[in-house]
């Protein structure tokens, strides 16, 4: 079975919906980043970073980064419809965005509130007026960027008029009922954010 080492809230909660939308059975194991779990030896040995997520797959590999466990539930339950397998304009739209995600809104916050505000700027002008990232389907992105962009909405409660077509995303992907159901177990745990 699947390993999935968690703590709500961050990072993590990308895969965290990824698993519940493909429905894959898995071991949840919270690890509190405000309690230095995520420090402790045993966990340092699977992810040396110290960093969640950690998705432990079938055979005991310990992989790492949201963008890879992302792929790999997409690639391993391909019937949950969650990237467009063949087509590879729509495959590498996909890797573009979890790359701009991860590379360059995922570091702004540590640049400061401005830097982080004005990323999310550029990202409403990108994404722009379409329903998901790419294409006509919820995909990968959607959960990646949809992650980002609820946890600035959470700390900052930015302004709706600022982020037209973030919103409306987020909207979107909040009805879902996987997004639904890992909010409310991640609620349950409790958040201790910074
Ligand atoms: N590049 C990593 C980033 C993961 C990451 O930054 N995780 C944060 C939580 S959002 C973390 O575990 N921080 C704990 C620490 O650095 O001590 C990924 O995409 O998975």
């Amino acid at each position: 079975m699947l390993t999935f080492y968690f703590c709500p809230g961050s990072s993590s909660m990308a895969p965290h919906i990824a698993l519940h939308e493909v429905g894959a059975a898995f071991e949840p194991k919270l690890t509190r980043l405000h309690q230095q779990q995520n420090r402790n030896p045993g966990y340092l040995a699977l992810n040396p970073e110290g960093k969640v997520p950690t998705l432990v797959l079938e055979d005991g590999f310990p992989l790492t980064e949201v963008a890879a466990i992302l792929w790999y539930l997409a690639r391993r339950y391909p019937e949950a419809g969650l990237l467009p397998a063949g087509d590879i304009e729509a495959e590498s739209k996909i890797i573009s965005w979890m790359s701009f995600i991860a590379a360059s809104i995922h570091p702004s916050r540590r640049a400061g509130v401005e830097a982080w505000r004005n990323i999310f700027r550029l990202t409403d002008a990108k994404f722009g007026q379409r329903e998901w990232a790419v294409g006509d389907h919820y995909t990968i992105a959607d959960i990646h960027l949809f992650r980002l962009f609820w946890r600035f909405v959470d700390a900052l409660h930015p302004d709706r008029p600022e982020y037209p077509n973030l919103y409306g995303h987020y909207d979107r992907v909040l009805q879902r009922p996987a997004v639904m159901k890992t909010i409310e177990i991640e609620t349950g745990h409790g958040y201790h954010l910074p």
